[in-house]
């Protein structure tokens, strides 16, 4: 009998789970990596958005669209709480306003957790957090493969003469030698573009690219197939912009764009790649300024950090 791993949410029949100080899945804030496997992050950064603010919001609003969550995942047939010692590590220290510092800020405050081997899932914030995510992991892995899903490729080299932006991030990643652009697939890419030539510029990075038309014909499992094919070996990392999702579905995000995935088939996606091990996860781009009165967007992204944790959970059976 394996002994119950360390941290892990109360035992909801015993207290309600709206009852308690918000965490994610109700699991204990907890800022020592010692004795934990999986750590939520919060990473309350939103000024390297280019439309509408708020994502510093984010983290707040998933912990609170999280409460409903239920250790036992269904479809992928696993305990997430049973055999991994998951925290929520609480907010990394940030800056309002400068991005560039923040990345700094971000790959310092990750540098315990994955010291210590802990998975981190980060809670974003927009997409310009990722940069400082992949410093993290690049430090202890060298170059990691991307796993994207979003709207964009987030690629592009400056905004109004920014570099460190929530539309740059994987540009500067590879720049820097945080990404093996060889290895990584980005998928679900949709919306008007500036011309012809910026999925171009992505793949010319060697970048493979999946627009979100490409995207929705392929079952799960032929995703799953690329992505496998794509990634080999090489160490992975996950990254979720919510906006890969219709705004029907989710409408609290920075830049939305019209005909995107259901709920339905991201998760699917997510969930297809069961087996996989990744360094790391972030879900991104959550404005809860801008969601609805029920905050779907927010619970939303809640159960797709639900999605990584059964990935570690898959992961770390004995
Ligand atoms: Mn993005």
């Amino acid at each position: 009998m394996t002994p119950a791993p360390r941290y892990g949410p109360p035992d909801a029949s015993l207290a309600p789970r709206y009852t308690g100080v918000r965490t994610f899945a109700r699991c204990p804030h907890v800022t020592d990596p010692e004795g934990a496997d999986v750590a939520l992050v919060g990473v309350p950064f939103d000024t390297a958005t280019s439309y509408r603010p708020g994502a510093r919001f984010g983290p707040e609003a998933i912990r609170s669209g999280s409460t409903l969550l239920r250790p036992y995942h269904a479809a992928q047939d696993v305990d997430v709480f049973a055999s991994q010692s998951v925290i929520d590590f609480g907010d990394l220290a940030i800056t309002p306003g400068n991005a560039e510092r923040t990345a700094g800020q971000i790959a310092d405050g990750l540098a315990p957790l994955v010291e210590a081997g802990v998975t981190p899932i980060a809670l974003g914030g927009d997409h310009s957090i990722v940069l400082g995510e992949l410093r993290a992991h690049a430090a202890r892995h060298g170059p990691v493969a991307l796993v994207l899903l979003d709207a964009h490729a987030d690629t592009w080299d400056e905004y109004y003469g920014e570099r460190y932006f929530h539309g740059t991030p994987f540009r500067r990643a590879v720049e820097e030698g945080l990404l093996l652009p060889e290895r990584s697939l980005l998928a679900g890419m949709r919306g008007p573009l500036y011309g012809l030539e910026d999925l171009d510029a992505t793949r010319e990075m060697g970048f493979e690219v999946l627009t979100g038309d490409e995207l929705s014909g392929l079952s799960p499992s032929d995703y799953s197939a690329r992505v496998r094919a794509r990634v080999g070996g090489t160490p992975a990392y996950f990254s979720f912009d919510i906006d890969v999702i219709d705004p029907a579905f989710a409408p609290g995000t920075g830049t939305p764009e019209v005909a995107g995935l259901t709920p339905r088939e991201a998760l699917a996606f997510v969930r297809s790649l069961a087996g996989m091990r990744f360094v790391g996860f972030d879900v991104v781009e959550v404005s809860p300024p801008y969601d609805d009165s029920a905050q779907t967007t927010a619970m939303l992204a809640a159960n797709v950090a639900y999605e990584f944790l059964a990935l570690t959970a898959l992961e770390s059976q004995p």
